[in-house]
């Protein structure tokens, strides 16, 4: 018998190690171990056996055989998953080389990268940054600033009005200036402030002309503010934005908001005079409309064109090209 159980053993762990696949070994672990299987047989014909120590003898030796397929079993079971999982793994694998032109990654507009630079260099100043609204009463946009209804400072602002509440007392914004006063009546000086913002005007467009455009409105109010801090601060932010190749200078103009007034140019390295935006002294009136004490406090004020700003910066020769949304312009940016 011990022959028989030799045998058995040898036949179910050579079928074993010839197993291909996991399935294959479900199979054999049925057919080997279970009840029909040849050493159960062999377990079965333990009773014909004439003496005790046969039977221990015997049913020692079935044991032993049985707990040796049951290892080959479980070996070759784990050496079979693991080449069936590198197999899949494989089959799975992605190739990220095929994308051999990585897809394009979107950037911040012209525009936008002007007005988040500026607001980054004012900040490095020492300034806040705060918004107003876009659509405005006529009181914030004109009459706080010092401009009654009849004054003819108002028809350099072709205004595009909107139909809301008493006619002609709603505006969309003409130029970021409200902001001034909104900030005034909001915080206590020391003010240090910037307000970008869109404004529109009701006027034709040409290459330095839009009618929705971008401002960047700056405001100091602190005591014994003199036009000296105006310049300093105006070429300080020129040197910061453009370079310090690039100079500033202030050249007198008028605004009803402000008393000296000035246009303030930049001069280029090639020594051309570019124009930028306005400023000056805030007007008492407009310290009064904020609800400041023009004995007590005085600061400056000023506005620049952010869409000028940017193409300066980057040689566009015509604004409106910024607006178009040609690709092949704008990605050169
Ligand atoms: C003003 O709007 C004043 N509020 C600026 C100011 C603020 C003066 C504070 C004093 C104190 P002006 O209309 O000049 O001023 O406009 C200021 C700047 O906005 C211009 O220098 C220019 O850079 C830009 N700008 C004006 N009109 C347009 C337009 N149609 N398209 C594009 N940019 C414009």
């Amino acid at each position: 018998m011990i022959a028989d159980i030799d045998a058995a053993r040898a036949a179910a762990v050579a079928s074993i190690a010839s197993a291909a696949t996991v399935d294959d070994l479900r199979r054999l672990d049925a057919e080997l171990l279970g009840k029909k299987g040849p050493l159960a047989q062999l377990k079965a014909g333990l009773g014909k056996l004439a003496t005790v120590d046969e039977k221990k003898a015997m049913g020692a030796a079935l044991n032993d055989a049985m707990t040796a397929v049951q290892s080959a079993l479980d070996e070759r079971r784990a050496v079979l998953a693991r080449a069936e999982r590198d197999v899949q793994l494989a089959a799975e694998a992605l190739d990220l080389t095929e994308f051999v032109k990585p897809p394009t990654r979107g950037r911040a507009h012209l525009v936008t990268q002007a007005w988040e630079r500026l607001e980054d260099v004012f900040v490095g100043l020492g300034f806040q940054i705060a918004e107003g609204p876009e659509v405005e009463t006529d009181w914030y946009n004109f009459e706080a600033l010092n401009m009654p209804p009849s004054h003819p400072a108002r028809s350099m602002h072709d205004t595009f009005y909107v139909d809301h509440g008493a006619p002609g007392s709603t505006v969309l914004r003409t130029h970021t200036s409200p902001v001034q006063i909104r900030v005034m009546q909001a915080i206590e000086p020391p003010i240090y402030m910037v307000m970008p913002g869109r404004v529109f005007r009701n006027e034709t467009t040409d290459a330095t002309h839009l009618a929705v455009f971008h401002q960047i409105e700056g405001l100091v109010i602190d005591r014994g503010i003199t036009l000296a801090d105006l310049a300093g601060t105006i070429d300080a932010f020129t040197k910061a934005f453009f370079g310090t190749e690039f100079g500033s200078r202030l050249r007198p103009s008028y605004f009803p908001f402000t008393e000296p007034s000035a246009e303030f140019d930049i001069r280029t390295p090639k020594g051309d005079w570019l124009e930028l935006g306005g400023c000056g002294m805030v007007h008492p009136n407009v310290l009064r409309a904020g609800g400041l004490d023009p004995e007590e406090w005085s600061g400056f004020a000023f506005g620049f064109g952010i869409d000028r700003m940017a193409k300066e910066r980057h040689g566009v020769g015509d604004v409106r090209e910024m607006y178009t949304n040609d690709i092949r312009f704008i990605e050169q940016f």
